[in-house]
C-alpha cells in the first residue's frame, strides 16, 4: 500500500523532467555544432555562436548558454562589440501569429546555480548596426556586461546562415 502510493506520487515528476531535457538537447544538436565551455570566474559559457549575415544586413543575433555557479544571482545587462554599434539583450515571443521582439531593458537574470540559454527563437543578444557582414568561420568578439561579474569577453563563432527567418526583418 505504501509502496504504491510512493510510486504514483513520484513518477509524474521524473517523467516530466526527462521529457523536457531530451527535447532541449535534441533541438540544440540539430541547430549547430557544440562548442567548448569557457569558464570565467563563476560563470560558464557554452555554445556561443552567431549566424552569417547577408550583405547589407544591419543586425545579427548572438546565442550563448550562461551558467552561474555563484551562490548569488547575477544579471546580464548588455554588451559591446567591435563588430557592431550596439549589443542589446532581446526577447522574442509569439504574439498570436506574429513573432515579436523587444529589448530587455533590465537585461536577464542568471539565477544562482542556474543556466540561461540565449537561443534562436527566444532570448538572444542583438548586434545592431553591424559594420560588415558576419562571415561563416569567423569569430565575433563580444564583451558581455554583468551586474556582479563585470565585463567578460566571449567569442561568437559565425555559423552558416539559418534556414529560417530570425524575425528581425532579414
Ligand atoms: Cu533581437
Amino acid at each position: 500500500m505504501f509502496a504504491l502510493l510512493a510510486t504514483s506520487v513520484a513518477s509524474p515528476v521524473w517523467a516530466h523532467d526527462h521529457a523536457a531535457m531530451s527535447k532541449g538537447d535534441a533541438a540544440k544538436m540539430q541547430k549547430h555544432e557544440a562548442t567548448d565551455a569557457v569558464k570565467v570566474g563563476n560563470l560558464v559559457f557554452t555554445d556561443a555562436f552567431t549566424r552569417a549575415t547577408l550583405p547589407g544586413a544591419k543586425v545579427g543575433g548572438g546565442y550563448i548558454s550562461i551558467t552561474n555557479e555563484a551562490k548569488e544571482a547575477d544579471r546580464l545587462l548588455g554588451g559591446s562589440s567591435p563588430a557592431a554599434a550596439r549589443v542589446e539583450v532581446h526577447e522574442m515571443k509569439m504574439d498570436g501569429e506574429v513573432m515579436k521582439m523587444r529589448k530587455l531593458a533590465d537585461g536577464v537574470e542568471i539565477p544562482a546555480g542556474g543556466t540561461v540559454e540565449l537561443e534562436p527563437g527566444g532570448m538572444h543578444l542583438m548586434l545592431l548596426e553591424i559594420k560588415q557582414p558576419l562571415k561563416k568561420g569567423e569569430d565575433v568578439p563580444v564583451t558581455l556586461e554583468f551586474e556582479k561579474a563585470g565585463k567578460v569577453e566571449i567569442k561568437l563563432k559565425v555559423e552558416a546562415a539559418g534556414a529560417t527567418s530570425t524575425g528581425h526583418g532579414q
